[in-house]
């Protein structure tokens, strides 16, 4: 099978829209989250659109998970061409001295330890291909820290450092890395980040316009769609209304 992408954490925002959005470009998708029933609908979805889709449950934090589902990929799903490493969450918005340790390291296990097992996982499928592009989405909060932010942004720097360790190492084997870093994005990333608080949650995103899901799905499919001899290396994209990791200009 040709025109193969993995995208990891596509039941919901960035990976579900990135999702759809290669499947109406006929790519055929291989999908991954912990929620069965989200994937199944998705398959459905992406069924219909006249592709094909192959949904893995897993969750990126557990290792042995993550290689015995991917290193039993069916012969036809193994030609991986795009790995989207979008799998991610916030959790809790504390000062240091507060912030909650067990979410520190839900944060570190899943931004940062998840992209590293899946990456591992289907590198051997790309190496021997001499090609590939693996797409790492990182964040603002990896390039710049803000107030309270402490453990994502130190899970965000890890992606982005992780990001251009790849871009170097993975040279010879002519594999392309690209990291996109968003600012605010209204998805149930902030719903996940203040554990069900949809007030809170829908509080992040008043004032201005922020990003959607569709935005970093059209980017992303634009750096994954160059010809073979163009790399976007990073780039970071934010609303009109956000400036960087610390200004907004809210009405
Ligand atoms: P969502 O909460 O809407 O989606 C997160 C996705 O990650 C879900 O599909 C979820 O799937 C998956 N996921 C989370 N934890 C795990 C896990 N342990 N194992 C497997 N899958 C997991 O948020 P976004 O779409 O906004 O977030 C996607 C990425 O973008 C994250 O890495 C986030 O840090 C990053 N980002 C988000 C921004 C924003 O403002 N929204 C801005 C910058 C970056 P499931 O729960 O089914 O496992
Ligand atoms: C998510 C965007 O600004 O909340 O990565 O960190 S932000």
């Amino acid at each position: 099978m040709e025109n193969i992408i993995l995208i990891t954490g596509a039941t919901s925002g960035f990976g579900k829209a990135i999702a759809q959005t290669f499947a109406a470009n006929k790519w055929n998708l291989i999908i991954t989250g912990r929620r069965k029933d989200r994937l199944d609908e998705l398959c459905k979805e992406i069924e219909e659109m006249g592709t094909k889709a192959l949904p893995l449950v897993f969750d990126v934090q557990d290792k042995n998970a993550v290689f015995n589902a991917i290193d039993h990929l069916p012969a036809e799903w193994k030609k991986i061409d795009i790995l989207v490493n979008n799998a991610g969450l916030a959790l809790g918005r504390d000062p240091f001295d507060k912030a909650n340790l067990e979410d520190w390291e839900i944060m570190l296990n899943t931004n940062v330890k998840g992209l590293m097992y899946v990456t591992k996982a289907v590198l051997p499928y790309m190496i021997p291909q001499k090609k590939g592009h693996i797409i790492n989405i990182g964040s603002i909060a990896g390039k710049e820290v803000y107030l309270n932010g402490n453990g994502y942004c130190a899970s965000k720097h890890a992606v982005d450092a992780f990001s251009k360790a790849m871009r170097m190492d993975l040279l010879p084997h002519k594999i392309k890395v690209t990291a996109i870093h968003p600012g605010a994005a209204e998805t149930e990333f902030s719903i996940v980040r203040f554990k069900g608080n949809e007030a809170t949650a829908k509080s992040v995103y008043e004032g201005y316009t922020p990003l959607y899901a569709n935005d970093i799905a059209n980017i992303t499919y634009y750096c994954a769609t160059l010809p073979e001899h163009v790399c976007i290396n990073e780039l970071i994209v934010t609303s009109t209304a956000q400036a960087n990791s610390n200004l907004f200009y809210k009405e």
